[in-house]
């Protein structure tokens, strides 16, 4: 019996010496240490020895038992650190590489033309309002001094969603809004961005959606002289201080009397070129006194106030301050394009 333990010492030994990682390691540890192993049967048989023979074979046991033992918990042991130094090895960081760099995003230049324009008026003591882009017939074209039968007013050429309801040709619903809202108290000075519908075939200078920008003052004696004034201020701050502007009479529902406003070239200054096609002279908005239906149907008395109001379109804008030749290029988002306006 003291035999057959040395051998299994031996053999275990051997064995354990060659184990090559934690799921051999416990296979064998099942093997000679587990409830069917050979050590639990020879402790098992023990009752059969004579009392002379038990204690001695007991302790030879239990020297071969504590002897695996502590061989299978050393080996454990090097194998936890060599799993610990392999995942330190693998999970390395280079604390010194430098950064990888970020790719940055950059503002819509449609939208570095809305903030351009925002804070030139902001400058000029202006509020920003903005309103819904569905909008009612009442706001976008009742309260505006056009009247039913109005050819503006063509199914044709908007986004009716039903009878009543439609997608905003223009953003003035949104002054309409905010006049309701002041309650005939003045002054009032606002601008409404955002953007507006048109049933209109997209080509190099039209698409069926674009952004607006609409402003409005009203007070006591507000004059022609007033809108000129702040057109010019703005156009100079927009487009270079010796831009000079020129009005031109024109026609709106909504204002009288209405005009529509030039700008030097902002490619040639005046001298004509291409882009003026040799006029000088770029058309940038519409603009006129606050006709006095308008001011009537939002709640201000016209013998007591006028206003002034003017409309660009944004796109317009952006096309000459930037010299893009095709509306089309600031909604394909092609990143060549507009990596060409990232400034952060
Ligand atoms: C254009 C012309 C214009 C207005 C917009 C306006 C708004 C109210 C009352 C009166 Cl609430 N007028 N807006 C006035 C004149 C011209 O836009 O060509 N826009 C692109």
């Amino acid at each position: 019996m003291k035999e057959r333990l040395i051998e299994l010492k031996q053999e275990a030994v051997a064995q354990l010496s060659k184990v090559a990682d934690a799921t051999h390691l416990n296979d064998l540890r099942v093997k000679y240490l587990g409830k069917k192993g050979p050590l639990t049967e020879i402790l098992r048989g023990m009752g059969s020895l004579s009392a002379e023979e038990r204690p001695l074979i007991g302790q030879v046991a239990n020297e071969v038992r504590g002897a695996i033992e502590s061989l299978i918990e050393e080996k454990q042991e090097h194998f936890q650190r060599q799993e610990t130094e392999q995942r330190l090895a693998a999970e390395k960081v280079d604390v010194t590489l430098p950064g990888r760099p970020l790719k940055q995003g950059g503002i819509h230049p449609l939208n570095q033309v809305i903030q351009d324009i925002e804070d030139i008026f902001i400058g000029m003591g202006y509020r920003i309002a903005e309103g819904p882009e569905v909008e009612t017939d009442y706001y976008n074209f009742e309260s505006l001094n056009l009247p039913k039968n109005h050819p503006a007013r063509d199914m044709q050429d908007s986004f009716y969603l039903t009878e009543d309801l439609l997608m905003r040709t223009q953003t003035s619903p949104v002054q309409v809004r905010t006049m309701e809202a002041m309650k005939g108290e003045v002054p009032v000075k606002v601008i409404c961005p955002g953007r507006v519908y048109r049933r209109d075939d997209d080509d190099a200078t039209h698409s069926f959606q674009f952004h607006q920008i609409e402003g409005i003052v009203i007070g006591p004696r507000i004059r022609m002289s007033d809108l000129k004034g702040t057109l010019l201020q703005f156009t100079r701050e927009m487009f270079g201080s010796d831009t000079q502007i020129r009005l031109r009479p024109s026609f709106f529902p909504f204002t009288e009397p209405s005009v529509e406003v030039d700008v030097t070239c902002v490619k040639c200054s005046g001298k004509g070129c291409r882009v003026c096609k040799n006029s000088g002279w770029l058309e940038i908005l519409g603009s006129g006194m606050m006709h006095p239906r308008v001011l009537e149907m939002s709640g201000y008395d016209p013998e007591k106030y006028s206003g002034f109001a003017f409309g660009m379109g944004v796109e317009r804008i952006a096309m000459l301050k930037y010299g893009v030749d095709d509306i089309r290029h600031f909604y394909n988002n092609d990143l060549r394009f507009l990596g060409q306006f990232a400034t952060i």
